[in-house]
C-alpha cells in the first residue's frame, strides 16, 4: 500500500497552520512505515519555501496529543539550549514545529486524524543506508547529542508514547502468540525464522536481567534511531539533527545505540533481498560508536559501555521479531509495498543479528579501548 496523495486535503491542511502564503504543491515522502509524511512548496513573498506536513498514524499512536506535547517540549528544550549557546542556523539543528491557526501544534481534520507541520530543512540529504564511515561518524554524534541535550529536560518526565514499546519480553510473547493463531496459514513456511527467534530467547532473558539489576539507567531517549532519521548537510555530509520524535520517552541508552548499529553498519537496505550483502561492517561500528561517545560526553555509565556491543544485537533481533510478528498477523502495522516485504525484512535482522554476534567480542573490546 503506497500513500494516496489527496490533493484537496493537503490544500485544506495548508490553510490550517501559520504559514503565510499559497500552497503550490506537495509531494508524498516514501520514507517511514508508519505516518503519512508530505514535502508542500508554498509561495511566500516571490519566494517558494518548503515545509513538512505530517499526518499521525491514529492507530499506532493511540494518545497523539500526549505525542505532540512530547515533541513540542523536547524540540523547544533543544532550541532554547542552542540559543543559550548563541549558536547560529538554529532552523538546520532543531526540528520547528509551526502553530495551527487556533493556537496548538497540531490540528485535527473533520475525520480525527491528527496533522503537525514543520519547517522544512534545506540542503540536506537523507540515507537508507550508510556509505561512508565519515556519515557513521556523523550518525552517532547526532543521536549523541540528541540524547545530551535531553539529560537535563525538567520534569515531569515524558509521556509513554507507546507503552512496552522496547519491552523485548512483550514482543517476544506477542510474537509466540501470533504463531499460535497462525491466522492466515503463513508459519508453515517461514520455520527457519521462526526458529531463529525463538532458539535467541536468551537475548531477551540478557536485557531482563540487566534491567532488573536496576543499574541501567532510564533516560530521554529516541527509540527510532534509524540513519535515515539523521538529517546531514547535502555539502558538508556533516549531521544537522535528528528527525522522527514520536517515540521520545523514557528509554535506556540501548535502545538508541543498539538501533543505530541495527541500521548503520550494513551496506544494506533494511529490506534487502540479496542476503549474502548483509553484515556488520566493522569500521562503521568504530566510527559510530566514536561519534556516539564524543556526543554523549562522558555520559553513559559503566553499565551501559558494558552492554553496548550486545545492544546491537539486542534492537536487531527485537525489530526482526516485530517485522515477523506482523507478517504472521497479515501485515498489519508496517506499510508494506510489496507481498513478502515483512518477511524480507525480518531475514535481513537475523543475518544481521549473526553477524553481529560472530564480532560481538571484538566490538566490545573497541569500545572498551576507548
Ligand atoms: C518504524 O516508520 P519508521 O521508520 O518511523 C517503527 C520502528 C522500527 C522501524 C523499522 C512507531 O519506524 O520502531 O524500528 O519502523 N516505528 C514505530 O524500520 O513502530
Ligand atoms: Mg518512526
Amino acid at each position: 500500500m503506497g500513500l494516496v496523495y489527496d490533493e484537496s486535503q493537503l490544500r485544506d491542511i495548508s490553510t490550517r497552520f501559520h504559514i503565510y502564503g499559497q500552497i503550490l504543491h506537495a509531494e508524498p515522502c516514501k520514507i517511514g512505515h508508519i505516518n503519512e509524511t508530505y514535502t508542500a512548496t508554498y509561495e511566500q513573498g516571490g519566494n517558494e519555501v518548503r515545509y513538512v506536513h505530517q499526518k499521525i498514524n491514529g492507530k499506532v499512536f493511540t494518545k497523539p496529543l500526549e505525542v505532540m506535547e512530547n515533541v513540542d517540549r523536547v524540540t523547544r528544550h533543544i532550541r532554547q539550549k542552542l540559543v543559550d549557546a548563541g549558536e547560529s542556523d538554529i532552523t538546520r539543528k532543531v526540528l520547528i514545529l509551526i502553530p495551527s491557526r487556533d493556537g496548538n501544534c497540531f490540528y485535527q481534520d473533520d475525520d480525527g486524524h491528527y496533522w503537525r507541520t514543520y519547517v522544512y530543512v534545506e540542503n540536506i540529504r537523507t540515507y537508507e543506508s550508510v556509505e561512508s564511515t565519515k556519515q557513521a561518524l556523523e550518525a552517532g554524534k547526532a543521536f549523541g547529542l540528541f540524547v545530551q541535550q535531553l539529560s537535563d529536560l525538567p520534569s515531569p518526565g515524558l509521556h509513554e508514547t507507546i507503552v512496552d514499546f522496547h519491552n523485548v519480553r512483550k514482543r517476544f510473547d506477542a510474537f509466540v502468540m501470533a504463531l499460535q493463531k497462525d491466522r492466515i496459514n503463513r508459519a508453515k513456511h517461514i520455520q527457519r525464522e521462526i526458529q531463529f527467534f525463538l532458539k535467541h530467547e536468551s537475548v531477551v532473558r540478557k536485557l531482563e536481567k540487566a534491567l532488573a539489576s536496576g543499574r541501567l539507567p532510564v533516560r530521554t531517549t529516541h527509540n527510532d534511531t534509524k540513519f535515515n532519521n539523521v538529517l546531514l548537510d547535502a555539502q558538508t555530509q556533516k549531521q544537522c539533527c535528528v528527525v522522527d520524535l514520536d517515540t521520545v520517552m523514557p528509554g535506556t541508552l540501548l535502545y538508541d545505540f543498539g538501533d543505530m548499529v541495527r541500521t548503520t553498519t550494513s551496506p544494506t537496505m533494511e529490506d534487502e533481498r540479496d542476503l549474502s550483502k548483509v553484515r556488520m561492517r566493522m569500521p562503521m561500528f568504530k566510527a559510530l560508536a566514536r561519534g556516539y561517545l564524543e556526543a554523549t560526553d562522558g555520559m553513559m555509565t559503566r553499565t551501559e559501555k558494558n552492554l553496548i556491543a550486545f545492544s546491537g544485537k539486542l534492537m536487531t533481533y527485537t525489530i526482526g521479531l516485530r517485522f515477523l510478528t506482523d507478517f504472521l498477523q497479515g501485515d498489519t502495522y508496517f506499510r508494506v509495498h510489496r507481498p513478502l516485504h515483512n518477511l524480507d525484512r525480518s531475514r535481513t535482522q537475523i543475518k544481521l543479528a549473526q553477524s553481529i554476534e560472530r564480532q560481538e567480542e571484538k566490538m566490545q573490546a573497541y569500545v572498551d579501548s576507548l
